[in-house]
């Protein structure tokens, strides 16, 4: 059995695998847990992330209002599966320069240290990656954007690497970008980030066409005692736009812009009727995972059809024996 590196999470959302499911990752059977108007504002909530919090849970909410700009808000939850989301986006303190809001969207949140550290995509004469923190989930500070415009999907290491924090990013252009690779940066203080080293790319032709267009790092890497898994999206374009999918891989855990192992096949993608009609239809997006080191369980959150929200379950061993009976050669270390 793969062991996960961090705490045990007795109260993590579960439900058992169903009977006859023979696909590694299987969807909690009361989905959508979030719906698209769970706030008076809200015209969807979606990709978001949430934490272990005090005795319960707690998150940043992807809500788009009505007038349809992109905000996050904070939520919290005993259970992980019903939440309270506040009403009115939450604010940084920090320098006027920099928290100055054009959009916010996709938060992941990592807890490192004694703080739940916040990525984002945040507009900065387009899109970047926000970084902030919180220690209550009531006031929230905003540092430096890590990078220059343009780029999505930050994701930040749960710990310090080779003596740095570590982020997962996803360089872009200012629209839909229609390319995207992952790429690793590490910083010594979350402000200057370098040593850049490329992760892994789409994949041509047709031998994993659901991962062909772009990819771009989800929940918080999960550290196992084979590497990092890393659950990320990977698109395919069809005559009638994107098709957003999610896959799994294995990065090393002292070099993780090593690819151990990645997976041929898609682990979860659009065929509920809330992942293919929405705003944007056929979309499932992670942007947030929970886990239980006692038993190997993984909780993944994911935004449907960027409308509403859904969770979803597997386990360590699930993923990492499917990746490994269904590898990407290509990528292999
Ligand atoms: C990406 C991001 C996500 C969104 C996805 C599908 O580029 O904007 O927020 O879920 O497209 O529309």
């Amino acid at each position: 059995m793969s062991k996960i590196m961090d705490k045990p999470l007795p109260n993590i959302p579960w439900q058992e695998k169903p009977e006859g499911c023979t696909a590694p990752v299987w969807r909690y059977t009361e989905n959508p847990i979030i719906p698209r108007d769970a706030i008076p504002s809200s015209n969807s909530v979606f990709n978001s992330a949430v934490v272990p919090f005090g005795k319960g849970f707690a998150g940043l909410f992807r809500c788009d209002s009505k007038s349809v700009s992109m905000d996050l808000f904070a939520g919290f939850s005993e259970d992980g599966i019903h939440w309270t989301i506040h009403h009115d986006p939450i604010s940084f303190e920090g320098d006027s320069e920099v928290i100055r809001r054009e959009y916010r969207y996709d938060p992941r949140v990592c807890f490192i240290g004694d703080r739940y550290y916040i990525s984002w995509c945040n507009g900065y004469h387009g899109p970047t990656i926000g970084l902030g923190w919180t220690f209550d989930f009531q006031t929230f500070h905003q540092s430096e954007n890590a990078f220059l415009p343009y780029n999505r999907n930050g994701v930040l290491f749960p710990r310090k690497i080779g003596g740095n924090y570590a982020i997962l990013s996803r360089p872009s252009d200012t629209g839909h970008t229609p390319f995207g690779d992952i790429f690793y940066s590490e910083s010594p203080d979350l402000i200057f980030w370098g040593k850049h080293r490329y992760v892994m790319g789409t994949v041509p032709g047709d031998a994993s066409a659901w991962q062909s267009k772009k990819i771009g790092p989800g929940p918080i890497p999960i550290e196992t005692d084979e590497g990092w898994l890393l659950i990320y999206h990977g698109v395919i374009q069809t005559c009638n736009g994107f098709v957003y999918r999610m896959g799994c891989a294995l990065l090393d855990r002292d070099k993780p812009w090593k690819v151990k192992c990645r997976s041929k096949y898609y682990i979860l993608g659009p065929q509920e009727y809330y992942e293919c009609v929405g705003d944007v239809p056929n979309v499932t997006f992670p942007c947030a995972a929970l886990t239980d080191a006692d038993t190997g369980r993984i909780a993944i959150y994911y935004g449907c059809a960027d409308t509403v929200t859904g969770l979803a379950f597997t386990t360590a061993d699930e993923l990492i024996n499917y990746m490994k009976q269904h590898p990407l050669e290509e990528d292999k270390a």
